[in-house]
């Protein structure tokens, strides 16, 4: 491996992997708990603030032009009682979610309450959808693989603002786009409310076996269960180069592939499954997010939860 290239991994998210591999857990944890920094301190009060903005922002144009067309009045009528029943719908999670959500995660009642409410200001509703009509049972009649139709959630937008903003996520569009999918597990192109408190649960309550699917999916760039050469090359050439054109780096980095897949693949398969991504994780945690970040730091964590419990 060169000089320059070792540069170039200490500087990146893959530190925590190569010296993981390379020796002891001691130094590597002590950068991994500095990598959070300053940008938590934009933390879930800011986001909050500025999703009711964004809301403010858009409603009150529309409000100016029902006030100047013909049919206004009846309009206005109508907008009010919408926004009534908004105010209703958001107040109060369904007893029946609430109930399913406190089953399927390890979410306390009251932070379901919260999250709900935290959901409701971040959705955007589908055109052609109907409003209201919540998709809170979506996965009842879902099909497994095929794209399901939602008429609201959170869109890529707004879920890569939440992840930025509030859990210090900050990563590029490929694997943005691939936490996405595995966040949104209909397949529909929002983040049902379902997902979302799942997606939420695993983040903050979620175990290390747990979170190491999460990653692992993540990582499985094309579903096929498992993690190929291709795709290790592709995400590490992703967090470690940042110019395409530094394409004389490729080299290194198939070296570095080499070594991380002698080292992740347990069963010599020649990749690597679920299992053997998990068994890496328990003999080594900081391997956790090896080919990129895609889970919260453990401050945007801790700063979350307080958020949560002070509302
Ligand atoms: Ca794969
Ligand atoms: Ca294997």
């Amino acid at each position: 491996m060169s000089l320059l290239f070792k540069d170039f991994v200490i500087s990146n998210v893959m530190a925590s992997t190569v010296a993981a591999m390379a020796s002891g857990p001691n130094s590597p944890s002590k950068r991994m708990s500095s990598r959070g920094g300053a940008a938590t301190l934009r933390g879930v009060a800011l986001f909050l603030a500025s999703a009711r903005n964004k809301r403010r922002g858009k409603s009150a144009p529309a409000a100016d032009a029902n006030a100047t067309s013909p049919g206004g009045k009846r309009q206005d009528n109508q907008q009010r009682r919408k926004k009534k029943m908004n105010g209703e719908e958001q107040s109060k999670c369904n007893p029946k979610v609430m109930e399913n959500a406190r089953r399927e995660t390890g979410l306390e009642r009251r932070e379901i309450e919260i999250l709900y409410k935290i959901y409701k200001k971040l959705i955007t509703y589908k055109k052609g959808a109907a409003k209201g009509k919540v998709s809170e049972n979506v996965t009842a009649s879902a099909v497994i693989g095929k794209p399901t139709t939602v008429s609201e959630g959170i869109d890529r937008t707004v879920f890569r603002e939440v992840l930025h903003s509030t859990f210090d996520i900050v990563t590029e569009n490929m694997l943005m786009d691939r936490i996405f999918y595995v966040w949104d597990r209909n397949n529909c192109g929002l983040i049902t409310l379902e997902n979302w408190f799942k997606g939420i649960s695993l983040f903050l309550r979620g175990n290390v076996l747990e979170q190491a699917e999460y990653c692992f999916k993540v990582y499985d760039l094309n579903n096929d269960g498992y993690i190929t050469k291709d795709e290790m090359f592709q995400l590490l050439r992703n967090c470690l180069i940042k110019h395409p054109q530094e394409e004389d780096l490729d080299d290194s980095v198939k070296d570095l592939v080499d070594i991380v897949m002698r080292k992740m693949d347990k069963d010599k398969d020649g990749k690597v499954s679920l299992e053997d991504y998990q068994k890496n994780v328990e003999d080594e945690p900081l391997l956790l997010e090896a080919f990129g970040k895609c889970l919260p730091t453990d401050k945007s964590k801790v700063t979350f939860l307080t958020t949560l419990k002070a509302q």
